[in-house]
């Protein structure tokens, strides 16, 4: 795939400690920390290189408090959250963390916060709520910065990247994900995301190398 690194941007996707097995107690995405040279070399293709990161509270009525909580849903009083999720990548903690190997948060050309508040579980980077109400400037930013294209990778592939590449395919760019660059949370769910992402126009490639510069 041909990509202009004028009109480019690299997004790295909650690349975060506590979806590594870095943080075992965290949500430990299986070989989630092998993504980092493949991020690193798909933001050579690119002019800008952003970032999101979960910056969870310590508590909130998402957090499962036993295993067996795990992905039950939160219940009606909470219309803005879906299922639970055991804590992970809490201000001030190790799981925040960009993993080890990436650039230094200041490196960046844009760091984009998400899930602050207690009541929202946003999976996507694009918006600080699941209904996609409130905007977290990212798309803006994108636009303001000339980008039409964006090459996504991160974790998780069916959660937080899967949601961020169909947001911004809706809003117009043109998304290539680049899976040597992502790990999943369930094998069943990553290959139902690949398939929703491949319907929505999403371009697939399946490492940084089918990227030729132009
Ligand atoms: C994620 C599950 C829960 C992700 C975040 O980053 O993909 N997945 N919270």
């Amino acid at each position: 795939m041909v990509i202009y690194s004028q009109d480019t941007a690299s997004f790295d996707v909650d690349p975060q400690c506590g979806f590594t097995p870095l943080c075992p107690d965290e949500l430990p995405v299986a070989d989630g920390d092998a993504i980092v040279n493949e991020l690193n070399a798909q933001a050579g293709y690119a002019r800008l290189r952003l970032v999101s990161k979960d910056c969870h509270p310590a508590q909130a009525p998402w957090i499962a408090t036993t295993p067996q909580e795990i992905l039950q849903p939160v219940g009606v009083d909470y219309p803005d959250l879906d299922v639970k999720w055991p804590a992970h990548c809490v201000v001030g903690t190790r799981g925040n963390q960009l993993i080890p190997g990436l650039p230094a948060e200041q490196d960046y050309d844009l760091v984009v916060e998400k899930g602050m508040d207690p009541v929202k579980h946003p999976y996507g980077a694009c918006y600080h709520d699941l209904s996609e109400q409130t905007s977290t400037g990212v798309i803006e930013w994108l636009r303001d910065h000339g980008i039409h294209c964006v090459v996504v990778g991160g974790l998780a592939t069916d959660f937080c990247v899967k949601t961020t590449a169909l947001q911004l395919a809706r809003n117009g760019f043109t998304v290539v994900v680049n899976l040597a660059a992502c790990r999943g949370v369930a094998e069943e769910s990553s290959a139902a995301a690949l398939e929703e992402m491949r319907q929505a126009g999403v371009v697939l490639i399946a490492a940084s190398r089918e990227l030729e510069a132009a």
